[in-house]
């Protein structure tokens, strides 16, 4: 009897600190931040990122798994509301590489990452007070030729 009793005792406690992790505010706030990947082929790893609506702020962080430089195959990452994918792409590819391919004070541009080459991070935590649960969003790149590629849709609800 003695035995199987602790076994029990050592299955609780092992068990304890993952149910400590999973009522945590920790843990909540891990399904507000989201990855995404882009790649020496144009290409995002994801064609859809998804944020609960009870994040305040999310968190988007962006990597490039290839080799090639920023001005070469440079990729960052954009959200706006559907309807402006391409007037924001168009405007961004006149920002130029030192505006990451942004129009500067774009009011259309909801969030976005600066540009990155390969091997590169960025990351950036926007607050979700402008955005509608339910709404129609979408991420793009705006490196010159890439958003036809590099999209997705953004659900945030
Ligand atoms: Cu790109």
């Amino acid at each position: 009897m003695k035995p199987i009793q602790n076994t029990v005792a050592a299955v609780v406690l092992l068990m304890s600190p993952a149910l400590l992790l999973l009522g945590s505010p920790a843990a909540a706030a891990d399904a507000c931040n989201v990855e995404i990947t882009g790649n020496d082929s144009m290409q995002y790893d994801k064609k859809e990122l998804a944020v609960p609506a009870s994040c305040k702020e999310v968190k988007v962080t962006l990597h490039h798994s290839g080799k090639l430089p920023a001005a070469a195959m440079g990729h960052n990452w954009v959200l706006v509301s559907t309807p402006d994918l391409t007037a924001v792409a168009t405007a961004g590819m006149g920002a130029g590489l030192a505006s990451d391919y942004v129009q500067p004070g774009d009011k259309r541009v909801l969030a976005h990452t600066k540009v990155v080459g390969g091997g590169q991070t960025a990351s950036v935590t926007f607050s979700t007070a402008g955005l509608k649960a339910g709404g129609d969003y979408s991420y793009l790149c705006t490196f010159p030729g890439h958003n036809a590629l590099m999209r997705g849709k953004f659900k945030f609800g």
